[in-house]
């Protein structure tokens, strides 16, 4: 099948893009786009040109799975700068999403006309670590204004049409048939000269003072990392200085050094990671989904009000029990309270907010939740109250039901056990803020279904999150690795290096917040009465006794305004004499001889223990993939993107120095640093987790 096809209507030609899933601009693509317009363009009898694409999508962009090889002509910004110099007017009709390279190509067309339900406008390539490649740093300044086009371009995200058309991207929007306005825009084109976004002036008074070192001054902690953000500003303060010859070349060299950049690789590596991660083995679109159209969430705390939150904002209805009237209550409140502020914040508009607000049901009545057809139990993290819930779950809820349990650890085999249908039981693991974080662990118990699996993975994408499968271990994958690195934080402390260090060491290599910190966000409580639950002894007891002398102490964290830090008002975190006197005196008492740790030593320490785990769950296939790992840890534990992943660093290291590594802290510290078996044969390999990834495609 073409993959671009040229029709007429009389005088103007349609060109249809039409490469699924998203007109990728791969070679082939480019190759067919370039004939077709030199024949449209060489045509006597055609006086003006349509460019169009396929269902959803005009074009995606690049095509993001050619970056790793060289790439071929004709190159895109060759073939739109042929678009531009057409003499016939060239008009893109916006089917649909329009992103990197395929707004690019729409850019190099003389006029615009989008379907005014098209979602997705954007230039992205910021968050694959690098920046628009063909002409878009140069035209969209020139189309929308500099400053609007900087903040695009560095920020990534997407616009829609109606906000495309009101900046000057778009000339005009169409309802209905999109193709048929972008015919007649064209037709009343014809004979006039076209209007070329290359050749239009910047006009530099409209260009606010200061714009490009603020904005360099903004990207300290950018989420694509220290070199894609810098060459985005450099690239589009070239258009706003330089005639578009020379910024065009500044473009060019710029995206060079970006795409060469090992951040560049780590997030286009993370882009494919989270889209492998919803392969399941053996369970294709052949598995007919079970319907969910309502939801019950049991706990109304902090993971249930989250959980309510996410699925309201998924346009699901949502009954939520609770034990007592006041804990109802506060729960209602903080759902009501976080709407309203994310309409005050712009994020929703106050319609949205109450017409969700208006799908919650709170109730104390379990038998409630009887008509849901997915049920969540987020109470607390004890096993005998989750068995009970579940006992009771098990006869409320309707038969073909998905029942699911938001345990951080708890076995969900024995949950699953105590129920008559433990094929329709799954842990479906959200991370704190639950309506923020985009993973969500999805633990296949032993007898959960594979419809039941299918099920959730697409509910996942319907509420914006990341749907990852783990197995049924103690912390499945994400707090499994969290407790060994943890573990490693907590004897870095007693070994003399305090939470300032250990966070900013960590955060200084891209963490979006240091080990401590989360757990102060989180709540110290969960981990206490975790490590209550698992009767902790020898190392493992003497590394948690300082988290536990600090619950203890009544300090919980953030929501007590103390734990390893101080909160002001603000939630502002702030360095705590006495907790840095209390990890001396506990250092002291278990005669530990305290030393200035490196913030090098500190981030080895942190990797190679999360790696090392992370192999050893690979080994007992708790998870599927390594690059699942690194999915976790993007999406539910603020590892930087543009670091990959634990398991992407480990690679980036190479496997031979991390076993040596290992092994020289095995040495030093005993058996919890004992290497995982597959790293060992890896090295002996010279392979990589990648190549081992690839192996079960
Ligand atoms: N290249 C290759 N494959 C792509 C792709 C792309 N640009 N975009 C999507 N896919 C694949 C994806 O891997 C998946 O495959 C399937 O399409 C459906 O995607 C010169 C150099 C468009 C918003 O950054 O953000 O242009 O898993 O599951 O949720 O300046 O995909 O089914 O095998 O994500 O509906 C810039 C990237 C490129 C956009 C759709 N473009 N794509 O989301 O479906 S750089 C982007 C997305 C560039 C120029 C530069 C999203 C989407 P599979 P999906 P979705
Ligand atoms: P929480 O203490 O904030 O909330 C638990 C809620 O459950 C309380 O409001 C309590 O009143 C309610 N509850 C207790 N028994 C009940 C019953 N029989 N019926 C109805 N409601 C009942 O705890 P949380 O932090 O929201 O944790 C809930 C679960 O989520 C735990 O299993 C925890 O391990 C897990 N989890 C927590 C986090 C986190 O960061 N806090 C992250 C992921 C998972």
């Amino acid at each position: 099948m073409a993959i671009v096809e040229t029709q007429s209507q009389g005088d103007v030609a349609i060109i249809r893009m039409d490469n699924p899933p998203v007109n990728a601009l791969g070679h082939a693509l480019r190759a067919g786009l370039e004939k077709a317009f030199l024949q449209a363009i060489g045509d006597a009898g055609v006086k003006a040109i349509v460019l169009t694409g396929t269902g959803k999508f005009f074009s995606a962009g690049a095509d993001i799975s050619e970056f790793r090889s060289e790439a071929k002509e004709p190159y895109l910004p060759q073939l739109i700068d042929k678009i531009e110099a057409s003499v016939k007017p060239v008009v893109a009709a916006v089917n649909g999403t329009a992103l990197g390279g395929g707004l690019e190509l729409a850019l190099g067309c003389h006029y615009r006309v989008a379907g005014r339900d098209v979602r997705q406008l954007g230039l992205p390539e910021i968050k694959l670590g690098i920046i628009p490649g063909a002409g878009g740093t140069q035209r969209l300044p020139r189309a929308i204004g500099v400053e609007a086009a900087l903040q695009l371009i560095t920020s990534g995200v997407f616009i829609d049409a109606a906000k495309g058309a009101s900046q000057g991207l778009i000339d005009s929007l169409a309802d209905g048939d999109v193709l048929a306005a972008a015919v007649l825009f064209a037709r009343s084109r014809i004979g006039k000269p076209p209007r070329r976004i290359g050749e239009s002036k910047i006009d530099k008074s409209q260009v606010p003072a200061q714009l490009f070192e603020k904005a360099r001054a903004g990207i300290a902690r950018h989420p694509s990392g220290p070199v894609a953000p810098k060459a985005a500003i450099d690239a589009v303060e070239a258009a706003a200085t330089l005639p578009i010859a020379e910024g065009l070349a500044r473009e060019r060299q710029a995206f060079r050094e970006a795409a060469a950049s090992p951040y560049a690789r780590a997030l286009q590596y993370a882009f494919f990671a989270e889209r492998r991660a919803a392969n399941l083995p053996g369970i294709g679109p052949a598995v007919k989904q079970r319907e969910v159209e309502s939801i019950g969430i049991v706990g109304a705390g902090t993971m249930g009000t989250g959980i309510t939150i996410a699925f309201l904002n998924g346009g699901y209805p949502v009954t939520v029990v609770e034990s007592t009237p006041e804990a109802l209550d506060k729960g209602v409140e903080r759902i009501r309270d976080t709407l309203s502020a994310n309409a005050k914040r712009g994020r929703i508009t106050e319609a949205q907010a109450a017409d969700r607000f208006a799908k919650l049901t709170p109730s104390l009545k379990l038998e409630d939740l009887g008509k849901a057809d997915l049920v969540i139990e987020a109470v607390f993290e004890n096993m005998a109250l989750k068995k009970e819930v579940f006992e009771k779950l098990d006869a409320i809820a309707k038969p073909g039901a998905i029942i699911a349990t938001n345990t951080s650890t708890l076995d969900v085999n024995q949950i699953a056990a105590v129920t008559k249908r433990p094929q329709d039981v799954v842990g479906l693991h959200f991370f704190s803020p639950a309506n923020i974080m985009r993973l969500l662990e999805i633990v296949r118990a032993a007898k959960t279904g594979d419809d039941v699996m299918a099920t959730s993975m697409a509910i996942a994408k319907r509420i914006g999150k990341v749907g990852v499968q783990a197995g049924v271990c103690d912390g499945f994958v994400g707090n499994r690795m969290l407790a060994s690195y943890g573990g490693e934080v907590q004897a870095m402390l007693l070994e003399g290096a305090m939470p300032r260090e250990i966070d900013g060491a960590l955060e200084a290599w891209g963490m979006a917040m240091g080990p401590l910190a989360v757990s102060d966000l989180a709540g110290l409580d969960v981990g206490y009465r975790i490590r209550k639950e698992r009767k902790l002894t020898g190392e493992a007891a003497q590394h948690a006794r300082i988290a536990d002398k600090i619950v203890e102490m009544g300090r919980l964290g953030q929501k007590t305004g103390a734990g390893f830090y101080r909160y002001d008002a603000n939630r502002r975190r702030q360095v705590d004499p006495e907790i840095e006197a209390l990890i001396r005196s506990e250092a002291e008492a278990l005669q530990i001889k305290q030393r200035h740790i490196p913030p090098e030593e500190i981030v080895e320490r942190s990797l190679l223990r999360l790696a090392n785990e992370g192999a050893k769950i690979l080994e007992e296939g708790i998870a599927l993939r390594a690059s699942d790992i690194d999915t976790m840890y993007l999406n539910g534990y603020g590892f930087p993107a543009w670091r990959g992943g634990p398991m992407w660093q480990a690679d980036a290291m190479g496997l031979k120095k991390l076993a040596d590594r290992i092994k020289a802290y095995e040495a030093k510290y005993g058996p919890r640093w004992k290497i995982a078996a597959l790293i060992e044969r890896l090295a002996a390999e010279d392979a990589t987790f990648a190549a081992l990834d690839a192996k079960k495609r």
